[in-house]
């Protein structure tokens, strides 16, 4: 994907954005989509809006994706209304093209959207007060919930396999084998440590094929920067980067939020000495999380939630250390060695859950409503 002012500028201005296009620049740290903070002005007010170039790489069927996208906020929106929210704060809102649709394709095949920018609200990276974090929890619980009842069969699977945790172990062995870059010798210990777990990775797999777990209509990527906390009131405000809403288990949704927020430094940390599980952290997340599917758990599901945790952690490590073996061709990268340093302090946050085993399981059953 090529980054250019010039084409990301024509780009906005496909869409019925209010005046005139001020500055267009990246914003925001996600690894995946190309953001950018669009500031329009008309008649001496500004008026802000998130431009997105999506990855076409990492999202096959972009016209598939944006019909999620377009369902489910829909979907929230109303409800939203029904409570007596602010719907243009607490989900996403597209802004549609001058023409009337949800997204552009420019003249290089490149897919655009934009988004009413949501002011007076941030993304953290790390929790900075655990307050933030059970807020999340709960509201991520309770998203799950109001998905519970949108008709699945309306969700295209934008990537399939997405938290399938073998088939992430068979690309990472075939990383491995095929060894494009020469990197392999390097990372012997990594490469042993994520094949030592090789067995516990189809647990939730083979739970779901028994009829034990059930699958979800789920976010799939609840990591704490991908949901806003209200500036003002401290609360959970809206859920977002929803490309990747489709059936999937709730232990994983649950888990991929602990892995970055229950986690005592950043994903990409250098200075491993810093990682480990914030057990306090741990506790308030699943407090809320329970709290906001208000007993809509199977007991499997709440028994599996440690589980969750610490495959959503594995399986993220080794996706990063497969990206680094294929030479950083996933996750967007901003220094040499960045998906290493990202997979190795997630694989030190695994040997820390796994000291730290049995507190977990405790905190679940004593959270249990
Ligand atoms: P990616 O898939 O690359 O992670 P996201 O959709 O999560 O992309 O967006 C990246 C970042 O942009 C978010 O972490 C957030 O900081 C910011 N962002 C996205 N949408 C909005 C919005 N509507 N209002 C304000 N900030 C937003
Ligand atoms: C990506 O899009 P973003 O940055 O929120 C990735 C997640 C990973 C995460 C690791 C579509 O999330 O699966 O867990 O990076 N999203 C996709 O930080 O692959
Ligand atoms: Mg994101």
């Amino acid at each position: 994907m090529e980054d250019n002012v010039a084409r990301r500028i024509a780009a906005a201005e496909a869409f019925a954005v209010k005046g005139e296009i001020k500055s267009c620049e990246p914003y925001g740290s996600g690894h995946i989509n190309r953001t950018f903070l669009l500031i329009c002005e008309e008649e001496g007010r500004e008026y802000p809006y998130i431009l997105q170039q999506m990855n076409q790489e990492v999202f096959k069927d972009i016209p598939g994706l944006m019909q999620n996208v377009k369902g489910v906020t829909t979907f929230l929106r109303r409800q939203i209304v029904d409570h007596g929210g602010d719907p243009d704060r607490e989900t996403l809102n597209l802004v549609l093209t001058k023409d009337g649709r949800d997204y552009h394709q420019d003249t290089w095949g490149d897919f655009w959207r934009v988004y009413l920018f949501i002011a007076g609200a941030t993304c953290y990276n790390l929790v900075e007060r655990p307050e933030d974090f059970y807020q999340s929890g709960k509201a991520f619980g309770r998203f799950q919930r109001l998905l519970a009842d949108f008709p699945a069969e309306r969700l295209t699977e934008t990537i399939p396999h997405f938290h399938d945790t073998p088939a992430r172990f068979a690309a990472f062995q075939k990383a491995v084998e095929e060894d494009c870059r020469g990197r392999a010798g390097q990372v012997e210990a990594e490469i042993r440590f994520i094949r030592e777990r090789e067995e516990e990775m189809g647990l939730a797999l083979r739970l779901q094929q028994e009829g034990k777990l059930p699958l979800r209509v789920s976010h799939n990527d609840t990591k704490l920067n991908n949901i806003m906390i209200d500036d003002a009131t401290g609360q959970a405000l809206c859920i977002i980067d929803l490309d990747t809403i489709m059936p999937g288990f709730s232990i994983f949704d649950y888990g991929d939020s602990i892995r970055f927020g229950a986690n005592t430094a950043k994903e990409d940390e250098e200075d491993l000495s810093k990682v480990s599980l914030s057990l306090p952290l741990f506790e308030v997340y699943t407090r809320g999380f329970l709290e906001g599917s208000e007993g809509r758990l199977t007991e499997t599901e709440i028994r599996m939630l440690p589980y969750g945790a610490k495959m959503m952690t594995l399986e993220c490590g080794m996706r990063f250390l497969t990206d680094h073996l294929m030479g950083d061709v996933y996750f967007h990268i901003s220094r040499e060695g960045h998906n290493l340093d990202r997979c190795r302090t997630q694989l030190a946050l695994v040997a820390d859950m796994e000291k730290k085993w049995a507190d977990m399981e405790r905190i679940v059953r004593s959270d249990q409503p």
